[in-house]
């Protein structure tokens, strides 16, 4: 019976179509386990999960409302745009509801009445979420399309964009571009970013309305003319360079730059019947969950993977806490017909993952052994590499003759031998590369990230400390030391946080002063106080650095008379010491209030 279990299960990838299930229940001679595959999840209708914004403001007809015609009958303006009304409103969601059959319901801009003043409006769409477009998007315009527009994209949520396609009916004349065609272009140039003039000349407002961004044509490309050939495309988007990241966007904008004309020349004396109209922006595509998840849902306002595999985030992006032994990658397209999941590996695990067999032997899978356990430490061994290479990475011998090799090294001081990449490595997630360093044969990450450091991203970098609340693999591991510069020996601080400080300084940070120290760019003993080092002959102590004397002393503490020091002083000393008096006693009373009435 379980048989029969695997056995339905393994048909279903074929029957739904590739890559729609993560994982199977499949019985071997070892006894029943999972099997993991490469999976994706279903295209989507993206206009149902977008978020919009139009600019720039005022740019939606109806405030105030507006009278406008059409090229048909640019004569005849009797329509009316009227933000107020909801039968004669045209706002933004207009361009992404479902219609009634042959009821169009579009967004509307003001008409060009500030003519020859350029008519622009930039229509964004978002999604906070990777998009691997799977179709053409296909902007559909009312009243004619835009005779100049361009189509841009982002990766990054908005915050770099990049041009996507360039739509002019004249190429040349509007971004100083040769015009091309999509279906012109070959396996080399299936990325290139173009203008088109396909999808902006006047044909009559009713009968040509899209404008397109041609993905099946690109897809075409490798995959023949009906798409037939899909491996061929999916062998091309895991080696060519880009070209995944070529479909892929979090946002979309079309940025207009001039209407419809209706004819050659803009008509100054009606300028109603020129502006923008769009009943429907369609974006077929899937979330990109790194070959990770087959569901997408909608939650908390966002697209978000169901991620499978021992990944998390929201494009599957990362390994889930405590399964970081291994990288993090995406999975894979290939090898043909199956992928493969790359999935993360718990610690402790066996490095090698239970791949898909070919499905010709997809019945009864062979599980692979585990590896033992050492291999972990081990660089992983990867084919082609020559057995003389592999054996002295490998093998035990090799580690414990590693204080011979560097004497060897020391006696021929010949150049560092070259550092080998690795895929492979356990870095507590904090680097997905590691090198081989072959005279101390060994195997260390490069590049940790999250301010780690050490051959696994196992110590903080100097200058942090460790977050004694987070797990080793835990982003949040190293906390700055935060030394202050000028109160502290260095910025580097011992486990706790705490800094080394200078002569004077105390706190953890080394931004407070001892007793008897004061801080003035640093930390400098008290030259005065109210205890020990008090100000004498009457002077007063200014924020414990210098007694302000009173007139005929002078001295550190105030504490030698002028006239000791200099004759000129003491020929003015009787009138110092009145006026000393005098400053005391009102010094005195306005300590003590309650003093004069006594
Ligand atoms: C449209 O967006 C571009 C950047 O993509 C910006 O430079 C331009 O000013 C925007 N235009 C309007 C009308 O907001
Ligand atoms: C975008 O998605 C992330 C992750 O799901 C979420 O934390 C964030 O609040 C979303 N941002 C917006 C503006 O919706
Ligand atoms: C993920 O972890 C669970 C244990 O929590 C394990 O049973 C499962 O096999 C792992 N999945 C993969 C794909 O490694
Ligand atoms: C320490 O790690 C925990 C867990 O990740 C985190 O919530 C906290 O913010 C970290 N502390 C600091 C100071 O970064
Ligand atoms: C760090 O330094 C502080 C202050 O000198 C000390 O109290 C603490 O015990 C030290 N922590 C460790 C782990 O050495
Ligand atoms: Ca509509």
């Amino acid at each position: 019976m379980p048989y029969l279990v695997a056995l339905l299960l393994h048909c279903l990838p074929l029957a739904m179509g590739q890559y729609d299930i993560c994982k199977s229940w499949v019985t071997t001679d070892d006894g029943p386990s999972w099997e993991f595959y490469a999976c994706q999840p279903k295209a989507m209708r993206m206009k149902d999960y977008v978020t919009v914004r139009v600019d720039p403001a005022g740019i939606t007809c109806g405030d105030p409302p507006e009278r406008f015609c059409t090229h048909e009958n640019p004569y005849l303006c009797s329509d009316e745009c009227d933000a107020s009304n909801p039968d004669l409103a045209h706002p933004p969601k207009l361009m992404f509801d479902t219609e009634d059959e042959g009821l169009a319901t579009y967004w509307q801009s003001v008409t060009w009445r500030r003519y020859p003043e350029p008519l622009l409006a930039n229509i964004t769409l978002s999604w906070n979420k990777s998009i691997e477009l799977t179709d053409d998007i296909v902007i559909t315009f009312e009243y004619g399309r835009p005779t100049i527009m361009m189509l841009e994209k982002s990766l990054d949520n908005g915050r770099t964009w990049h041009p996507y396609q360039y739509y002019a009916d004249d190429c040349m004349e509007a971004f100083s571009m040769p015009a091309r065609r999509v279906r012109d272009l070959s396996t080399t140039s299936a990325n290139r970013v173009l203008c088109t003039e396909e999808y902006s000349r006047w044909a009559g407002s009713k009968k040509e309305k899209n404008v397109r961004f041609e993905v099946r044509d690109r897809f075409a490309i490798f995959a023949g003319p009906d798409l037939k050939n899909m491996d061929n495309l999916y062998t091309r988007l895991e080696s060519a360079k880009g070209l995944k990241d070529f479909f892929t966007v979090t946002d979309l904008r079309m940025r207009l730059l001039r209407p419809a004309l209706g004819g050659t020349y803009v008509q100054r004396e009606n300028l109603y019947k020129y502006f923008y109209a769009v009943s429907n922006i369609e974006v077929t595509g899937r979330c990109k969950c790194n070959l990770h998840a087959n569901l997408c849902t909608f939650r908390e306002g966002s697209l978000q993977c169901e991620c499978e595999h021992n990944t998390t985030g929201q494009d599957c992006g990362k390994c889930k806490k405590n399964f970081r032994s291994r990288s993090w990658r995406a999975g894979s397209y290939l090898p043909l017909p199956n992928g493969s999941p790359n999935a993360c590996a718990a610690a402790g695990s066996a490095f090698g993952t239970v791949q898909r067999p070919p499905s010709s032997a997809a019945l009864r899978p062979r599980p692979k052994p585990p590896e033992p356990p050492e291999s972990i430490r081990a660089p992983k061994s990867k084919p082609g590499r020559t057995a003389h290479s592999a054996g002295r990475r490998h093998g035990k011998k090799a580690a414990s003759s590693k204080i011979s090799k560097l004497i060897r090294l020391k006696a021929d001081s010949g150049p560092v031998a070259p550092i080998e990449k690795y895929e492979d490595c356990e870095c507590y997630g904090h680097s997905n590369r590691c090198s081989y360093i072959d005279f101390l044969n060994v195997v260390t990450c490069v590049s940790c990230k999250h301010n780690t450091r050490g051959q696994h991203c196992q110590h903080c970098r100097l200058g942090f400390y460790r977050n004694s609340s987070a797990e080793l693999d835990d982003e949040n591991v190293c906390i700055e030391c935060n030394c202050n510069q000028i109160g502290s020996v260095h910025d580097r601080c011992n486990e706790t946080g705490y800094c080394e400080c200078k002569e004077g300084a105390t706190g953890p940070k080394c931004d407070d002063c001892l007793p008897n120290y004061y801080w003035r760019q640093g930390c400098f003993p008290n030259v005065c106080d109210d205890e020990l080092l008090l100000c004498q002959n009457g002077g007063t102590c200014y924020q414990n650095q210098r007694c302000l004397c009173p007139a005929g002393f002078k001295g550190v503490l105030c504490q030698q008379s002028r006239c000791e020091a200099d004759r000129k002083d003491c020929d003015a000393a009787p009138g110092a010491r009145t006026g000393l008096g005098t400053l005391l006693l009102g010094a005195l009373a306005l300590q003590l209030p309650g003093w004069v009435d006594l």
